[in-house]
């Protein structure tokens, strides 16, 4: 019998070991919603390129998050933990992620993985726990953007952000230690406010005109929290900043980063918008419209180049043959109004916002084509990648991990019937109340607190778009079913503020 030389041994064990951890693509991108993605059946536009993720593996249809809102979303993906644990409950000035906790990064890097963080991060504190990480500061900036490197340093870049996130993000690939898994987070600035197109996508929506939301003009009829918000199209949403009227290309601020020659087109583009604007100006509801029908041109072309990236980065896992050992999944870190309620932003717990887009792919483990219907909720990513890279999830994680679901192996009944939801920010920058809520297969109930005191329960199914709120109409058994319900999951998820809430 040959006897194999140690080295050799170490070689094939390790060899072995990487067969069977996959790699990890994770693109996390800010406030793209299911409406303006054709896997999702989107009147809007095409979106070719993230389609080919579910295409190629499975589209989820109802994947949840915990508190609609940036940073929060993001301690979620990291931790696996809602934001009362995380300790991350809103974006404001208190806000505060403690960098040192448990991250699904350093629980990866503990089973070999290479790991990086590369473009928007949204944390007031910087990445810990990443091999490498190259992010924007706060928001970031969509022209010759700033990042911040691992040596702390700021490093301002010509380009356009979505352009150089995929580039960051491929130059890291291809100079990975290749011996180890990786886990990289592609995090995109696209699509979020003020959505500044590159110029070159400006031109293909600059002639189409959108269906509006059955829902376009709302009255708030019994939704008082709804009512009292500022974040409507008509009102909250800026001609100057976010439609970029009237634009003095010479100042500084948020076009002050762009080069001559995009000042050019922008200048170009958006004077003919305005002229549209002249045209209809003397009439409010008009306005309304054309305001809409402009923020859908900006927040669409924005998406526009975020898919075209994303293809970038697939055809680099293909024709690499990285592709076969490489999960990639695609989402957001929540939903967007679009037009709904006569809104754009997020943070309510209803539909549009409350949802984010999910797909995933992984050949030869997902089937090409699978739909899931079950209820995820965003604190299932990290335990569900950690399971994929064949670690036990730590107990302190409160999700759970649907790898078994997606691939038919675990019964669908044994799988959560209802989710548990908890927004804080209040008041800046949107007026929207504080709430807690649960959203069952049928039902949704709502607690607003803080400015209002009040709660609101639709039944989705018959009323998908939530106009009516029929906690007053409703039977008692129901309410103190749905109330026993919400009680017990702020319970089981150790929310202590909203327990004592729930009990006056
Ligand atoms: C900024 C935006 C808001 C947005 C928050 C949070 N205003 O404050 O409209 O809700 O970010 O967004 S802006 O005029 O500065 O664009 S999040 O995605 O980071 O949560
Ligand atoms: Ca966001």
């Amino acid at each position: 019998m040959k006897i194999i030389p140690p080295f050799l041994l170490v070689l094939l064990v390790s060899l072995h070991l990487q067969a069977q951890q996959p790699n990890i693509l994770v693109i996390f991108s800010d406030d793209h919603t299911q409406q303006t993605i054709s896997a999702y059946g989107s009147k809007l536009m095409q979106t070719p390129h993230i389609d080919r993720i579910a295409r190629e593996g499975a589209l989820f249809n109802n994947v949840f998050v915990t508190n609609s809102i940036c940073a929060p979303s993001r301690a979620v993906l990291l931790t696996g933990k809602y934001s009362h644990v995380n300790g991350l409950k809103d974006n404001g000035l208190n806000r505060f992620f403690n960098p040192d906790q448990q991250q699904i990064q350093k629980i990866l890097a503990q089973k070999n993985y290479q790991t990086a963080w590369i473009g928007k991060w949204h944390l007031q504190t910087l990445p810990n726990g990443f091999d490498y990480w190259k992010v924007l500061p706060d928001q970031g900036n969509y022209f010759q953007p700033d990042f911040i490197g691992m040596n702390k340093d700021t490093t301002r870049y010509n380009g356009y952000v979505t352009d150089l996130i995929s580039d960051f993000s491929l130059e890291w690939l291809n100079k990975r230690d290749q011996q180890k898994p990786f886990f990289l987070v592609v995090g995109e600035k696209a699509t979020h406010r003020n959505w500044m197109p590159d110029p070159r996508d400006l031109p293909e929506f600059e002639h189409l005109e959108f269906p509006f939301p059955e829902n376009f003009f709302d009255g708030y009829d019994k939704r008082q929290a709804a009512a009292n918000q500022d974040m409507t199209i008509s009102k909250t949403m800026l001609m100057h900043d976010d439609l970029k009227i009237g634009v003095d290309y010479n100042k500084r601020g948020m076009f002050g980063r762009m080069n001559e020659e995009q000042k050019k087109v922008y200048k170009d583009y958006y004077d003919r918008a305005q002229q549209s604007y002249e045209k209809i100006k003397h009439d409010s509801i008009e306005v309304v419209k054309w305001k809409y029908q402009r923020y859908l041109r900006d927040y669409l072309a924005t998406a526009r180049s975020m898919d075209r990236n994303i293809g970038r980065i697939l055809d680099y896992l293909d024709s690499t043959g990285l592709a076969s050992n490489t999960i990639v999944i695609y989402t957001s870190d929540q939903g967007f109004y679009m037009g709904e309620h006569g809104w754009f932003d997020k943070r309510f717990m209803y539909e549009e916002s409350l949802r984010t887009p999910f797909m995933m792919k992984y050949p030869g483990k997902i089937q090409p084509g699978s739909k899931v219907d079950q209820m995820i909720v965003n604190i299932d990513f990290a335990p569900t990648l950690i399971d994929y890279a064949g670690v036990n999830v730590p107990k302190d994680m409160q999700g759970k991990s649907f790898k078994n679901l997606v691939s038919n192996l675990q019964p669908v009944k044994d799988w959560r019937k209802s989710m548990y939801y908890h927004y804080y920010e209040y008041p800046e920058p949107h007026k929207v109340a504080p709430h807690v809520g649960i959203r069952t297969e049928q039902y949704k109930l709502i607690r607003f607190y803080g400015p209002i005191d009040r709660w609101e329960l639709f039944d989705i199914k018959s009323d998908p778009t939530e106009m009516h709120n029929i906690i007053e109409s409703a039977s008692k058994q129901l309410i103190a079913s749905l109330k026993s319900q919400l009680m017990d999951l702020a319970r089981e998820y150790k929310d202590e503020e909203a327990v004592q809430l729930l009990m006056k």
